[in-house]
């Protein structure tokens, strides 16, 4: 036996005896986002460490080693879309995310299951928690004193950024809330600066203030700040990646982890599978995402879509709750529920209609499939302008639409002369090329942070720093400082040099004369 494979076997058994209890927090009523969360936990399973799960979707079927902390359902049902679509509202939309975030935070940490799990004394090694909107839960650092791991089912927004210091120079970056994409004019940099400074604004001063009250009365009153506490935090993952939003530098504990929900196709529903096979020139899927109840849409705009359906031979697969539609076309079929990257994975599917969420994005460019994105709020404007910079879809405005604008879309996406199917392709496999799987990516770096005790060598020295000394503003007043004292001293210098000269000139003049 060679020597390098004792290592290997020493190593394996070494890595066999290590499992790690796990508590993890997810208080948000977003089943899609639980999804992602579900398939980490689970893999964590497999790798033989136990997880407590606090969360409002509660396993269906039992799993060893998995505990549930079932929260009370605090769904409303999806959102119904007003007349006009969630109208481009770019600075106000974000408050009503962050209340509904705190709203989350109240009602679990007063809910009885949470206040009685938290009289628990077992011992965790790690506390993974949801990091969408607020921060209320980080009192669990301070109750279990372990390393945190924050998760978000969404890419960066800038309160992300500036926690970690992760760079979110608006003369680049994006601020996803903006349909601008990267910001390029003077008006989209002067826009993306002042929706960053007010986001981050309302975030510290408002939303914070609410987060360590509601925090205060559960964990007690000797509970850190919330905004000290979150400097902590060991590692944020972040369903973002390079391929399909604008490059950023990232810091060493901001991960990447696009694509770690997705897992094999499975076989479609026989239906649908038959309906797909026994279209002639393909179909196109047509879903809004499992939040936004795609049948409350305004009879005029529903009669645009069905209008230009009516222009165009493929069949149209159309993800539509309430189970009828008036008027439906012939090669239109309805679907309360659809197994979306099961769909998205048949070759015969030639195109999708989507909000521009980051899911449903990423599971079409792993497909290949290009995209019409209609954004309603949120992160889903950045996605869609993104997409459409790379050529993989084409972006359209919901206040803008009509049946032409939807029709010109359709045969752009579908009309192979337009190459945006080959396009889809190659930013999918650019999506997939990844030195390691996501998921793998994931558990490597959970297992990483309880091995090196937090891992906060991985934090640059920029965390918890004043903002003064991050933007150099002491430097650059010295250096200004400095500029105005060399220009006094010059002028004056030069002033009284040249009076003097003067008046010599002058009197030599003077003397010349007499
Ligand atoms: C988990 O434990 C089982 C039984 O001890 C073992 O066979 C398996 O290899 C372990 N898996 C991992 C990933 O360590
Ligand atoms: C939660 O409640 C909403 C609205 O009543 C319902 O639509 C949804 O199915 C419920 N979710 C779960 C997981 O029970
Ligand atoms: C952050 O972590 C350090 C080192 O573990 C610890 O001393 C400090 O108390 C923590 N800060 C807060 C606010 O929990
Ligand atoms: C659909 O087509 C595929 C590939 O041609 C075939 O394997 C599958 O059996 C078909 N499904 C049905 C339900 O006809
Ligand atoms: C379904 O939606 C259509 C179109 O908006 C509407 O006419 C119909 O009444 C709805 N049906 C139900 C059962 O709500
Ligand atoms: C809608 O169309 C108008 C006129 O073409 C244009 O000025 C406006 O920017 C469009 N709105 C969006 C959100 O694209
Ligand atoms: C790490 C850990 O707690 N593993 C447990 C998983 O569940 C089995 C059976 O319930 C226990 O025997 C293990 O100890």
């Amino acid at each position: 036996m060679t020597l390098l494979s004792v290592i290997s076997i020493v190593l394996a058994l070494n890595a066999l005896g290590r499992s790690y209890n796990i508590l993890a927090v997810f208080p948000f009523d977003f089943y899609s986002h639980f999804q992602l969360y579900e398939v980490i936990m689970k893999e964590l399973i497999r790798q033989n460490h136990t997880v407590t799960v606090v969360s409002q979707y509660p396993l269906k079927k039992s799993l060893k080693n998995y505990t549930d902390i079932a929260l009370v359902n605090t769904s409303q049902g999806g959102f119904d879309i007003p007349p006009d679509g969630w109208k481009l509202k770019d600075y106000t939309e974000f408050f009503h995310i962050l209340e509904l975030g705190q709203y989350h935070c109240e009602v679990t940490l007063k809910s009885p299951a949470f206040l009685e799990f938290l009289k628990t004394d077992e011992k965790f090694d790690l506390i993974i928690v949801e990091y969408h909107t607020g921060e209320c839960f980080l009192g669990l650092a301070h109750k279990f004193k372990v390393p945190v791991i924050g998760i978000i089912a969404q890419p960066l927004t800038i309160w992300h950024n500036n926690k970690f210091k992760n760079p979110s120079n608006p003369s680049y970056i994006p601020n996803n809330f903006l349909s601008v994409g990267i910001p390029r004019t003077f008006v989209d940099r002067l826009k993306t600066t002042l929706l960053n400074i007010i986001y981050q604004m309302f975030y510290d001063y408002y939303i914070g203030v609410k987060n360590q009250k509601a925090a205060e009365e559960v964990f007690g009153k000797d509970l850190p700040l919330l905004s000290d506490i979150s400097q902590n935090i060991s590692l944020l993952f972040v369903n973002s990646h390079f391929s399909i939003l604008p490059p950023t530098p990232m810091v060493p504990p901001v991960i990447e982890i696009a694509g770690v929900h997705i897992g094999r196709p499975k076989k479609l529903p026989r239906h649908i599978e038959i309906w797909i096979n026994e279209s002639n020139h393909g179909v196109v899927y047509f879903s809004m995402g499992s939040l936004i109840k795609v049948d409350t849409v305004s009879e005029g705009r529903r009669n645009m879509f069905i209008n230009a359906f009516r222009r165009i031979p493929q069949r149209v697969l159309w993800k539509w709750e309430n189970g009828s539609m008036p008027d439906k076309p012939d090669n239109v079929m309805i679907e309360k529920w659809m197994p979306q990257f099961d769909i998205l994975s048949h070759p015969n599917v030639k195109a999708f209609i989507t909000h521009g969420g980051i899911f449903g994005i990423s599971e079409a460019l792993h497909c290949g499939v290009p995209m019409i994105i209609i954004p309603m709020f949120g992160d889903q404007h950045g996605n869609a302008k993104s997409v459409e910079e790379n050529g993989g879809g084409i972006y359209l405005s919901y206040e803008n639409l009509s049946e032409e604008v939807i029709y010109d879309a359709l045969t752009t996406v579908l009309d192979p002369k337009f190459n945006m199917k080959a396009k889809a392709k190659e930013l999918g496999a650019r999506f997939k090329d990844r030195p390691l799987p996501p998921l793998k990516t994931v558990i490597y770096w959970i297992e990483y942070v309880i091995r090196h005790k937090g891992a906060s060598h991985l934090k640059t020295a920029a965390v918890g720093m004043p903002l003064y000394k991050y933007l150099l503003l002491d430097v650059i007043a010295f250096l200004l400082l400095f500029m105005f004292i060399f220009i006094f001293v010059v002028y004056y210098v030069t002033k009284s040099v040249l009076r003097i000269l003067l008046r010599r000139l002058s009197c030599s003049a003077k003397l010349k004369r007499n």
